[in-house]
């Protein structure tokens, strides 16, 4: 099922740098860090570039408003703490979430490389990302990567009505010879928050089964699913995994769950606030002494998926990369002049 609303007809196209140093100058102009800046202008620049709309440069409309009316800091120096046996943990010190994890990064690769396995805690962080371009950042040193985090209570438990769980992205990622790794990246709910917004922000409907009104009926309307619930993909599996993300990348790092997340944001409908979990796995260490019959045994079973004409998670965002590195990146042109206005 598709659930990303349809892309607005009229659109500008633009270099990669061109719209890397239009977000850099936004950013800074909203009050970020030169740092903060750069980071979080690759993240919405990369989404753009991959045509994840909800997690592209729409997301600087979101940040604009959280640093508008949250408890976010945009100069906040995220802290690497010392790692402790295979656990790296930052503490984003209420910043946004793409430095933290930048600043996390060598440590949780040097760690994974000592120890076969490494986990990297974030902390206190407004994260608003998708979790592809952090699992890609791991594969990219040959290691395997999950990634977990929560967001706000906007998910109803399967077979409840009221909200409980965050959208919950799970991220996968495994290394392959080649330009591109295995990597899935999906929201634990029927439908992205970003993707609801997008919808609610073009005034067309939501796919049926994605949420209820405030009285518990099925609604197809995003402003009442909002206003009521969203559901978990796939019944009560969504809804189990959901719980897992909760306990795994809230709890267990001793940060906030979605319910937390929900209350502390008090309804003024900024970025959610918590941790995350990045595990990663060193392939040549866990093989068993022969990686080699471990990279084949994965090729063959990708191969596997591609000979019937299944494709791979991530073919479509690669293809589009490779399209908007080639052609530029394109950005709907209302999107662009609101974010232009926000430049001046
Ligand atoms: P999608 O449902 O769009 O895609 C999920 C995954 O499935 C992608 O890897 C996608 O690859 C793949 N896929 C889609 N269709 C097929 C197919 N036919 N065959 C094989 N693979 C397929 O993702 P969501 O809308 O659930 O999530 C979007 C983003 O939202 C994610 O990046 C997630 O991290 C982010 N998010 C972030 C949150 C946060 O708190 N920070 C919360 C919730 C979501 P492809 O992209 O190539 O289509
Ligand atoms: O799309 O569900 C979402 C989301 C929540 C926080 C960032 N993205």
């Amino acid at each position: 099922m598709r659930t990303a609303p349809p892309v607005p007809d009229e659109t500008v196209r633009l270099p990669v740098e061109d719209l890397l140093a239009l977000a850099g100058r936004v950013f800074l102009r909203l009050g970020l860090s030169p740092a903060h800046a750069e980071a979080m202008a690759r993240t919405v620049v990369a989404g753009q570039r991959d045509a994840c709309p909800s997690h592209g440069v729409y997301r600087i409309l979101s940040c604009a408003h959280t640093l508008g009316c949250a408890r976010v800091d945009p100069r906040a120096e995220p802290v690497l703490a010392a790692t402790s046996g295979a656990v790296v943990r930052v503490d984003a010190r209420y910043g946004f979430s793409p430095l933290a994890f930048e600043r996390g990064l060598p440590a949780l690769v040097a760690s994974t490389r000592e120890h076969g396995v490494g986990a990297l805690v974030l902390q206190h962080c407004f994260h608003f990302s998708a979790l592809w371009p952090e699992v890609e950042a791991i594969t990219a040193q040959g290691l395997a990567a999950l990634a977990l985090t929560s967001s706000h209570a906007w998910v109803a438990p399967a077979g409840g009505h009221a909200p409980v769980f965050g959208t919950n992205p799970i991220a996968f990622g495994w290394p392959r010879p080649g330009p591109h790794p295995f990597v899935f990246d999906f929201a634990t709910s029927a439908i992205a928050r970003g993707d609801l917004e997008l919808h609610r922000r073009h005034g067309t409907p939501l796919p049926p089964g994605c949420g209820v009104d405030s009285d518990g009926q099925p609604s197809t309307d995003p402003l009442a699913v909002a206003q009521g619930a969203m559901l978990a993909f796939g019944g009560h599996k969504g809804s189990a995994l959901s719980a897992m993300v909760e306990l795994m990348a809230g709890a267990l790092i001793g940060d906030w769950i979605s319910l937390e997340s929900r209350a502390f944001d008090a309804g003024a409908g900024a970025i959610p606030c918590h941790g995350e979990l990045v595990l990663a796995f060193d392939p040549a260490r866990l093989s068993g002494g022969d990686a080699t019959a471990q990279q084949q045994r994965a090729e063959q079973l990708f191969q596997a998926i591609t000979r019937q004409g299944a494709r791979l998670p991530s073919q479509r965002r690669f293809e589009a990369r490779a399209r908007s590195l080639a052609q530029g990146v394109s950005v709907p042109r209302a999107l662009y002049e609101e974010i232009l206005a926000l430049a001046d």
